[in-house]
């Protein structure tokens, strides 16, 4: 079978290159030193386009693709692509759905240990060689304390789950109440004012953008820890950093920020805030399947058999 043209949007493993180099006629648009010239070069065969999670596919960009048949992202946020745009298009767009919810549910139990019982501080002490000048100070139990999930998607539920299993009580706030026996609370502020930690896994994009603002920060309190492994996007880092200076909440666990890989000066330097590189899904177990499922899913399109896992 002919190699179809694919357009690389993000840096990729070579364990996902590897078997798409296989199949498809690669460019790589991420790492060219000149776009302009590659996509006036090969802008007009492009029939696929392969980016992660946290990249972008703009409709200006798109709009130079004539023949742009499917989008598959290596990430189950689609945030950065302009799905209304597609649809209209004709352009079939694909994610990687519930083989890293556990791996990302993982992430947050974790955040919220770390930040609660203060156990980066702990080994960085420990290390340090305090330990025998006098005792780590004391930290704050989980059980009996209150958590609220924002959006209570897939990995959400596998927080709630994992949360439970600490003794930890749910509450959560979305778009819908559903049919769960955790708490639903219809205003966030009301949530944020309830919960001992403020956990957001809902999806980025325009219609989450800044959800976490000063407003809901201020409500979480001095009693509250913010835990995001969603997008940097739903926070308003600038106002989570005051809050975090300020001592406004108690401290936050990141694994996501606005404009990653660059994380702010000021918030690196916030001892409350635990903050780790976008690791959520990280694991070698759970990217394989990812790519799996990028590379079968553009397989499925070119073959004319139904996509795995589609978005549009
Ligand atoms: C990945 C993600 O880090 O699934 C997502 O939406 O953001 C992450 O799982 C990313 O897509 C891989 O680069």
């Amino acid at each position: 079978m002919e190699k179809t043209p694919v357009l690389i949007l993000a840096p990729l493993p070579d364990f996902l290159m590897q078997p798409l180099l296989a199949a498809h006629v690669c460019h790589d648009y991420f790492h060219a030193a000149d776009k302009a010239a590659l996509l006036g070069k090969v802008g007009a065969e492009i029939r696929g386009i392969v980016m992660a999670g946290g990249s972008v596919s703009p409709v200006p960009l798109l709009e130079q693709l004539p023949k742009l048949e499917i989008i598959s992202v290596f990430g189950v946020g689609y945030d950065g692509v302009p799905v209304d745009w597609c649809k209209a298009h004709g352009i079939r767009v694909t994610n990687t759905p519930d083989v890293l919810t556990e791996d990302v549910a993982d992430t947050a139990s974790a955040l919220v240990l770390m930040t609660s019982r203060k156990l980066i501080a702990a080994n960085r002490f420990l290390h340090a060689g305090a330990w025998t000048k006098g005792a780590f100070p004391l930290a704050h139990a989980l059980h009996g304390k209150l958590a609220g999930i924002v959006g209570l998607g897939r990995i959400g539920k596998a927080i709630a789950h994992r949360l439970e299993a600490h003794g930890m009580r749910i509450a959560y706030h979305g778009r819908t109440k559903q049919d769960v026996s955790w708490e639903y609370v219809d205003s966030l502020v009301a949530l944020a004012q309830k919960v001992d930690f403020l956990i957001v896994a809902c999806p980025g994009g325009a219609a989450t953008k800044h959800l976490i603002n000063a407003e809901v920060l201020t409500a979480l309190g001095t009693k509250g820890t913010l835990i995001n492994i969603a997008r940097g996007s739903v926070v308003d880092e600038a106002a989570l950093i005051t809050a975090l200076q300020n001592g406004t909440i108690r401290g936050a666990g990141l694994d996501v920020f606005e404009n990653e890989p660059h994380v702010p000066e000021a918030l690196m330097q916030c001892e409350n805030a635990v903050l780790l590189p976008h690791l959520g899904s990280g694991t070698h177990e759970t990217r394989a399947e990812m790519a799996r499922l990028v590379v079968e899913n553009l397989a499925a399109h070119f073959s004319g058999t139904a996509l795995l896992t589609p978005v549009c």
